[in-house]
């Protein structure tokens, strides 16, 4: 009857470890992505529900190309687009690139006009003739139905999510009431839902959907990257391409839906239904390899054991690149190697060089990119944890977890590249760590800690990245959680000298 397809997390001009290989594939998987959903599959309309870009701050080369691929979606495939955090503006005020897109025609940025005085969102309609910049919803029309398929947007809200679904489903009720009862809702969003993958703020509960769900059929959704559904309306595709170690992971499934409508008169009413189909993207792969320190008494043995352990698994390599999912034409593609030390370092941690044998890896491998993860212990520091002054971590008889964090921290300093300053690092971590549970942005957190770097270590140029991944300790409430691993680089810099992480912010 009518095929919609919900795709989201496209994050065009993401130049991921400031590779333009990257860059390139986030353009090449979505545009292979909607030719296979216009040419193969059929479909109606499109819809994107946030993150059409990964940057605020578009370069202008990037918005050329893209307007160049949304000129190729055929007139009569609406392009329906909501906000995701990535594509808020610097400045709330000014006009961001979808307004600048939606003026153009290139695509329809829907957006609830929400005010803090009034309970209800207002949308308004969309007017091919008089665009604006932006609408409120859109409706498809079909013969057989009574109503129309009507599409809303809520843009990002982040923490103030739940505070607008209330709005929006009061407002969807009162467009109904004005402009007619649609055949079928669709809600286009970006947020998370708890229960799903912890991940960085914008979490909302099912308690908070309970409004929006009376008077919609379909939330289509963007922001985790990772596929999920949920009671049968709720559908989220996972971006098409991985954004982090995490994300490549074979448990993450990335793609798109085609949504197929479908119409029961059996009992007299029409009743629409629906049919949603996942289809997997062919994106670059990301390739886990482990290797544990723990046997080696010298960096020589060490080195040699490694070179033989990437070699043997140089076919595993190979094979895994072959799956269909990453097979971009026919071509495997390289892939991002995602490799991991385990275990404990019987030698000093300056004579690990784990930028040599990374470089080895990806020369044997033919990787694009080697993240190297180091969750080594060295021996020295297992020896440290045992000192641990226990007069002052035990205090009468009471587990005192800032002392003891204070000078977990401080090991963790000891034994790094900081050591100099191992009591100020400490610290830093300590009110890092404060920040995270107080919920405070990623980014606040990182320029925190980034400035705090700057004056520590002034010869150190490069900004911290932040990687945000599953805590160990997570008690599922969906806290943000921050570790540190080593990265040849981080996104916008190509020193190799530092010690810093990848980002994650969906
Ligand atoms: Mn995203």
């Amino acid at each position: 009857m009518l095929t919609l397809t919900h795709i989201a997390d496209t994050h065009l001009g993401h130049r991921q470890y400031g590779l333009k290989q990257r860059e390139d594939d986030m353009a090449s998987t979505t545009r292979a992505a909607f030719n296979e959903m216009i040419e193969d599959r059929g479909t109606d309309a499109i819809l994107v529900p946030g993150d059409l870009f990964h940057s605020r701050d578009l370069r202008p080369k990037v918005l050329h190309q893209t307007e160049q691929e949304l000129a190729r979606v055929p007139d009569n495939v609406p392009l329906l687009v909501s906000r995701g955090n990535h594509d808020e503006n610097l400045t709330p005020r000014d006009v961001t690139w979808l307004n600048y897109l939606h003026q153009r025609g290139h695509v329809v940025f829907l957006k609830a006009d929400l005010s803090a005085d009034t309970d209800t969102a207002q949308f308004e309609p969309y007017d091919p003739d008089d665009p604006g910049e932006y609408a409120g919803f859109y409706d498809i029309d079909i013969d057989k139905l009574d109503g129309p398929v009507r599409v809303f947007g809520l843009q990002w809200r982040g923490a103030k999510t739940g505070q607008a679904l209330r709005q929006v489903a009061n407002g969807i009720q009162e467009t109904n009431e004005t402009h007619g009862e649609p055949a079928f809702t669709v809600l286009l969003a970006h947020f998370g839902i708890e229960d799903e993958v912890p991940t960085l703020g914008g979490t909302v509960t099912h308690g908070e959907l309970r409004d929006v769900k009376e008077v919609v059929d379909y939330l289509a959704l963007g922001h985790i990257h990772k596929r999920y559904e949920a009671g049968g309306w709720i559908y989220n595709p996972g971006s098409p391409e991985a954004h982090n170690t995490r994300e490549g992971r074979d448990d993450w499934e990335h793609g798109y839906y085609s949504v197929t409508l479908t119409s029961d008169a059996s009992g007299g009413d029409v009743s629409v239904g629906f049919e949603a189909t996942h289809h997997e993207t062919k994106r670059r792969p990301y390739y886990r390899m482990e290797f544990d320190v723990t046997p080696y008494e010298s960096p020589g043995e060490l080195e040699s054991a490694f070179r033989e352990h990437v070699q043997s698994e140089r076919s595993d390599v190979e094979e895994y690149c072959g799956k269909s999912a990453y097979t971009a034409q026919g071509e495997p593609r390289s892939p991002i190697l995602d490799l991991r030390f385990t275990g404990t370092l019987q030698f000093s941690r300056g004579d690990f060089r784990t930028d040599e044998l990374a470089s080895f890896a990806e020369k044997e491998c033919d990787a694009l990119y080697v993240q190297v993860n180091t969750g080594i212990r060295t021996a020295n520091v297992q020896q440290l944890i045992s000192e641990i002054d226990e007069g002052e971590v035990f205090k009468d008889g009471q587990l005192n977890t800032a002392a003891l964090e204070d000078q977990v921290f401080e090991t963790i300093a000891q034994e790094s590249m900081y050591s100099e300053k191992a009591s100020d690092v400490a610290d830093v971590l300590g009110n890092a760590h404060q920040m995270a549970q107080a919920k405070e942005a990623a980014e606040d957190i990182r320029d925190t800690v980034s400035s705090a770097r700057r004056d520590l270590f002034p010869e150190l140029v490069d900004d911290v990245v932040l990687d945000i991944e599953e805590d160990p300790f997570d008690d599922g409430d969906g806290d943000i959680e921050t570790t540190t691993s080593e990265t040849a680089g981080d996104e916008e810099s190509d020193s190799e000298t530092d010690e810093t992480a990848e980002v994650v912010s969906e």
